[in-house]
């Protein structure tokens, strides 16, 4: 049974994976054995991650490159397959949002958050698919979101880019499925790491609504995104294809509840 789940002899890209829900992932990958490497922007950021990985068994490789930035991810990516070898699991990680009403975001702010969140996971994808495809094997993880399925005021950009990954993830599956890539996608609820702490911190009345709305009644924690990356990275989901699996407490399955209905006295 451990053998389903043993990645001994991969190489994993996280990208973005620094902090929160990718260093998580890239953890939990690394710990199940594989090789793990991970970029991001600020090479300050990348050294004090490998000390973090180091605490946690894992020797990452670390390069400093935008995923945005084709000639820039074709050089991280030639980096790693000289340096580390070629890339077996993707997680197209990286990823940024803009809190802002529709009518006051700057259309540059909106194509940046399209940029990172959407092409960049098809810039990243297509660089690293073809030596999946001639070896006919692979995985790819998108990171989506709830955003992939709903909308919410201020995250129109957001909620654009993820729902298009969602459907990104569901043309990769299509066009390559057939060379034995399994490409899905997760979509974290709410999650407790900096992205989410302007929403989360200091008491903020948007804590209400993450708990009316998740029948868990808890933020989820970067680990559980974490153990569902290393079920869609190993041989357990050979036969799990352009899916979304949604690692969000319930909130999917739930429309809400009143504080105080249905509570247990203990
Ligand atoms: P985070 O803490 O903001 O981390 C995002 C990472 O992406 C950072 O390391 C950031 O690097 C990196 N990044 C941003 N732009 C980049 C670029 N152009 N090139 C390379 N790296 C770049 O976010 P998180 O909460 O861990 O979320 C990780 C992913 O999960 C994101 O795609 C997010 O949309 C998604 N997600 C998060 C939640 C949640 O509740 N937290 C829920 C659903 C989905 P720097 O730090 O150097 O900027
Ligand atoms: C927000 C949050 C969400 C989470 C996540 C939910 O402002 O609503 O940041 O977008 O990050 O994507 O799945």
């Amino acid at each position: 049974m451990n053998d389903l789940f043993d990645l001994t002899g991969k190489v994993a890209l996280i990208t973005g994976g620094t902090h929160g829900i990718g260093m998580a992932i890239g953890k939990t990958l690394g710990q199940a054995g594989a090789r793990i490497c991970v970029n991001d922007l600020s090479p300050e950021r990348l050294e004090a991650a490998k000390i973090e990985y180091a605490k946690a068994g894992v020797d990452a490789f670390t390069l400093v490159f935008d995923v945005t930035d084709e000639q820039q991810v074709d050089e991280g990516i030639s980096v790693i397959e000289r340096e580390v070898g070629p890339v077996d699991i993707l997680v197209n990680n990286a990823g940024i949002i803009k809190r802002i009403p529709i009518l006051d975001m700057p259309v540059k702010d909106f194509r940046q958050v399209m940029e990172v969140d959407l092409v960049a996971p098809l810039i990243v994808s297509k660089r690293v698919a073809p030596h999946m495809i001639k070896k006919r094997a692979g995985k790819i993880i998108n990171m989506c979101s709830m955003m992939s399925v709903y909308g919410r005021n201020t995250v129109s950009a957001y909620a654009s880019a993820k729902g298009g990954l969602k459907l990104l993830t569901a043309n990769m599956c299509c066009e390559w499925a057939k060379y034995n890539l399994q490409i899905n996608g997760i979509g974290p609820g709410y999650i407790a790491t900096a992205q989410t702490a302007p929403i989360r911190e200091g008491n903020h009345p948007f804590n209400d609504l993450v708990m009316m709305r998740t029948p868990a009644g808890r933020w989820g924690e970067p680990e559980d995104v974490g153990n569902a990356a290393l079920f869609l990275a190993s041989k357990a989901s050979d036969f799990v294809n352009g899916h979304i699996l949604y690692v969000d407490g319930g909130i999917l399955a739930n429309f809400g509840y009143v504080k105080g209905e249905n509570e247990l006295e203990n």
